[in-house]
């Protein structure tokens, strides 16, 4: 059995790349240091992976910015606005598409599946033109090539390709990029040719599109590409593959073309995709890449569960190989570099380094027998048997308190139309009330105090000191400015995931993993290791220093279960939802002793529900069962009186409305301003009982909204949204905006408020 994996962090230990990238954008790296760097980068890790023992090294996995965007380049399917730049400077032109110019828009990015990494969307036409640019992909299989190593090129898949895209500008929205296949095709011939040519042996085309629903005609879209690509003869031997999810109706297609090997998903799809491969019998004559290592998860993999598996797939398919089951893109690079980790616990993790190490004993156990890894084996079982007895993972207050939760515990004690009066009377608020979602300007001054703090250059008191001053400047400007509901900022706050997790007992919070969101720009999630509980208060201190300098409703501001979930790295021992509650129950004690230190709002922010909805419609309910009644859970166990906002960071949310509803918050604040308030639209159309203030400020762009247009913009949601349950708020936080066109875009913004609020007294 061969070691190999789909692909690997780009960015190095001390994200060498960031800084190249960003350095190259600021004038201080050139392009020549920039192509050394990157070369760099790739030697070193195809160094690493084969001296751990990887038989096959991945390449063109590589990226400036994002392998879709690559594939876009490889494929010719430059936007018309860009294509300028791009003849003009290729380099320069690619990160065009990436981030934009001032002349041109970038492309758009959206999520890739349900990971956190982003993807800039294809964007295709009637008229789109493919022409074939095997440059980078066989520039890199030549450098690994050349230092002696078996190279196995990883592309997009041409079916995934289209099904990623969407109609560009200007084409109609019913356009279905899926009908450029034929098109497709020959330009992905000659890009096998070329890099047979270039002495590739195997070629990967990735086609993770395939373990989403798909229709009959997506299905033979498929059966086609792959009728098609394997009848050439001038090409590598191609392996399809497949991660995320069980490739389902897919299989049988991907079982019959006339493909040399099919990779697929044996973590979290291993049943499904066992059964369905023995269904139809087998892969014969073709290699089966097994991925039994989760590449998107940091647990330590149980060997032997994995070698069990990797048994019963010898008996399926001509040849086994192991791998993770996806790009190791999604994990940090190396668990070693943790050093705030108890090393009793670091053992239990498995970053990107410690993954390839695990395929790479898979592979040695499976061709020499167990009897070859038996030190690793043991070792194994040890980590697995720490994890599995110690007492971080089985809190019994935690577990206790999380059985005896009932129904009751997620249900507001009186329903919205009593509790509103209750609100009203105690808020006092007027009529079209204005507030922000959050966050104000993270300024330098911040970032460099938080810096100052972790060097030691001041101490917690300095430091908390700097934090007082940003709050009673931010308090300051509101109540000048004449908002309605006031925030504190959350000056103290980096992101808000991590801030939360390193005051809660079970999360791990690392220094150094690092894994790429998008472009040059990284998180740093914080790992979900055991049972959740709060030692203590976690926001109370500064809420209610906020509160101590204004009259005005200074709102709580908490990060929802759902979100705190899908932005870390989750337990794989335990359903999801029982984390959901544990963590929900921990916000739940916030939220209560918000109120009970006088807050009358609280905010709990969900950005990514609608996220985290899984890949497959039948999943999609039993997920939304859990997530909405964590978030209920955390804020139903206040009084009628305090009132509950929730916030959401997207648009399109026609598919989950009811979820939102069933949130059961009192008000919601959503993005609405770039789509003419089509939210407010959609609540409408729903019935949505409760207030909503539907986003009157793009707080994407640096562009400042005139009182007249975030005016017109209200009058509009009046249209759908009752006066009485219309709020006025921007669509999203301020955080990464600057000072100057927030004080102007907020003003403008209470100005629109008190205009229309006149028009509604004198109607
Ligand atoms: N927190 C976490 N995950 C997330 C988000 C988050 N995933 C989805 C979404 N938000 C991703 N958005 C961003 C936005 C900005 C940055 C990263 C992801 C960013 N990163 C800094 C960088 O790379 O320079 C580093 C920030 C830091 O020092 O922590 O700007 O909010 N967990
Ligand atoms: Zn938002």
């Amino acid at each position: 059995a061969r070691a190999t994996v789909y692909g690997y962090p780009r960015q190095g230990a001390n994200r060498e790349l960031k800084k190249a990238v960003e350095g190259y954008w600021k004038g201080r790296v050139t392009a020549t240091e920039l192509r050394a760097t990157a070369a760099e980068l790739r030697r070193a890790t195809w160094h690493r992976l084969a001296e751990t023992g990887l038989h096959e090294v991945p390449t063109g996995d590589f990226s400036y910015y994002d392998h879709v965007l690559d594939a876009t380049v490889m494929v010719g399917a430059i936007p018309d606005r860009h294509r300028a730049a791009v003849a003009a400077d290729p380099l320069d032109g690619y990160f065009a598409m990436a981030r934009g110019t001032q002349e041109v828009a970038p492309l758009e990015m959206t999520k890739w599946f349900d990971t956190n990494y982003h993807y800039l969307v294809p964007e295709l036409g009637p008229d789109t033109v493919f022409t074939a640019d095997s440059a980078k992909q066989v520039a890199e299989l030549t450098e690994a090539r050349t230092l002696g190593l078996s190279a196995r090129p990883v592309l997009v898949g041409p079916v995934t390709y289209l099904l990623l895209a969407k109609p560009a500008p200007g084409v109609p929205a019913d356009f279905e990029p899926l009908t450029l296949l034929d098109r497709l095709l020959p330009v992905y011939a000659e890009i096998l040719a070329d890099l047979r040519a270039a002495g590739a042996d195997w070629a990967q085309l990735d086609e993770p599109a395939l373990v989403q629903d798909r229709t009959p005609a997506e299905l033979h879209a498929a059966e086609r590409a792959y009728r098609g690509l394997g009848a050439l003869t001038d090409r590598p031997k191609l392996l399809v593959a497949s991660y995320f999810d069980r490739l389902g109706e897919a299989l049988p297609v991907l079982a019959k073309a006339p493909v040399e090997g099919l990779a697929l998903d044996f973590t979290e799809a291993a049943a499904q995709n066992l059964d369905a491969l023995a269904a139809v019998g087998g892969l014969p004559g073709k290699r089966l890449v097994a991925g039994v290592v989760n590449g998107r998860n940091i647990w330590v993999n149980d060997l032997e569960k994995s070698l069990a598996t990797l048994g019963t797939l010898l008996g399926l398919a001509d040849r086994v190989d192991v791998s993770a089951s996806c790009s190791l893109l999604h994990v940090p690079l190396d668990a070693a570099a943790e050093r705030d980790i108890d090393p009793q616990i670091l053992r239990w993790l498995a970053f990107a380094e410690q993954k390839t190490a695990e395929i790479a004993t898979l592979a040695k156990g499976l061709t020499l027998g167990t009897d070859a890894i038996a030190a690793e084996l043991s070792a194994n079982r040890a980590d697995l048997a720490s994890r599995a007895g110690s007492p971080l993972t089985h809190d019994p207050a935690v577990r206790a308190r999380a059985a005896a939760v009932t129904g009751a515990d997620a249900r507001r004690s009186q329903p919205y139309a009593e509790r509103t009066a209750a609100q009203r009377a105690r808020l006092g608020l007027p009529l079209l009330p204005t507030t922000t979602i959050g966050s104000f300007p993270q300024t330098g001054e911040l970032r460099t105090a938080r810096a100052d703090l972790r060097a030691g250059r001041i101490d917690t008191a300095g430091y908390e000191e700097r934090i007082k001053a940003e709050i009673r400047e931010v308090i300051g400007f509101q109540e000048k400015a004449g908002l309605d509901v006031l925030v504190h900022g959350e000056a103290e706050r980096n992101d808000m995931v991590q801030y939360f997790a390193e005051q809660l007992t079970g999360y791990l919070a690392t220094r150094h993993g690092w894994v790429q969101s998008y472009g040059t720009r990284y998180v740093r999630p914080p790992i979900l290791a055991g049972d959740i509980s709060r030692p203590g208060p976690m926001t109370v201190r500064w809420t209610s220093y906020a509160q101590s300098l204004t009259d005005r409703p200074v709102k709580g501001m908490l990060t929802g279960p759902v979100t705190m979930l899908a932005w870390s790295f989750v337990r794989d021992d335990q359903p999801l939802g029982d984390t959901a509650r544990q963590v929900a129950l921990a916000l739940r004690d916030e939220v209560n002793d918000l109120e009970l230190a006088g807050t009358s709002v609280i905010q709990v922010d969900e950005p990514a529900l609608r996220e985290t909805l899984p890949l497959r419609a039948a999943e999609r309910p039993g997920y939304l069962d859990w997530a909405t009644e964590a978030f209920r859970l955390s804020t139903c166990g206040v009084r009628p009186d305090t009132q509950i906002h929730t916030h959401m960071c997207y648009a399109e949310f026609g598919d989950i409305v009811r979820a939102i509803d069933d949130l059961d918050a009192d008000v919601i604040s959503l993005e609405a301003a770039r789509s003419h308030m089509q939210v407010a639209r959609e609540l409408a159309a729903h019935g949505y009982p409760r207030e909503a203030g539907p986003g009157v400020y793009d707080i994407h762009s640096p562009r400042v909204p005139s009182a007249e247009e975030a005016a017109g913009l209200l009058r509009t949601g009046l249209g759908a949204i009752p006066a009485e349950r219309l709020w006025v708020n921007p669509d999203c936080g301020l955080k990464t905006r600057g000072w100057p066109e927030t004080r102007e875009s907020l003003e403008n913004l209470v100005t629109a408020a008190r205009t229309v609020r006149k028009e509604l007294a004198g109607a």
